[in-house]
């Protein structure tokens, strides 16, 4: 039994974001996502998101491809939380390409590639200036 870990903020939920738990799920059998908190984001970006963390659970835990969802409350706990899921692989998108290397002694790490021209940045521009 293979176990993967990966890690997101996964607001405003899109076909980027399903793609790379799908992806994640296929490198194992068994896929851990840890959601990122409000508090965390607040800390990090300086805004909390705009679904509120309970919502963020539910939406990535009633996925098909996700097998336990558990609350992200900083960036440098991932060591903590592999040791905890007992993961085999942590996934990060690309956009973290060599941010968590050291993490390789625990586990491996794998960066997948983002999906193109589509971001919860950019949903939220769209929805600020509708075209
Ligand atoms: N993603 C993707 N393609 C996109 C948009 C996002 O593959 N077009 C991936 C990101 O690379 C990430 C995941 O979807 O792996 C979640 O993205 P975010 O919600 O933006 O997560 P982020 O705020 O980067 O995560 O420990 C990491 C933190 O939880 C923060």
């Amino acid at each position: 039994m293979k176990r993967v870990i990966t890690f997101g903020t996964f607001d405003l939920f899109h076909i980027g974001h399903l793609n790379i738990l799908e992806r994640a799920r296929a490198q194992g059998d068994f896929l851990a996502v840890g959601v990122s908190s409000d508090q965390m984001n607040f800390n990090k970006k300086g805004f909390v998101p705009i679904f509120p963390l309970e919502e963020r659970l539910r939406i990535i835990g009633a996925l098909c491809c996700v097998d336990t969802v558990f609350v992200e409350e900083s960036l440098e706990k991932k060591r903590e939380y592999i040791h905890q899921l007992e993961a085999d692989v942590l996934v990060m998108g690309a956009d973290w390409e060599g941010k968590f290397d050291e993490l390789n002694v625990f586990c491996e790490v794998i960066y997948l590639p983002r999906t193109d021209d589509i971001s919860t940045t950019a949903l939220k521009e769209r929805l600020r200036y509708p075209v």
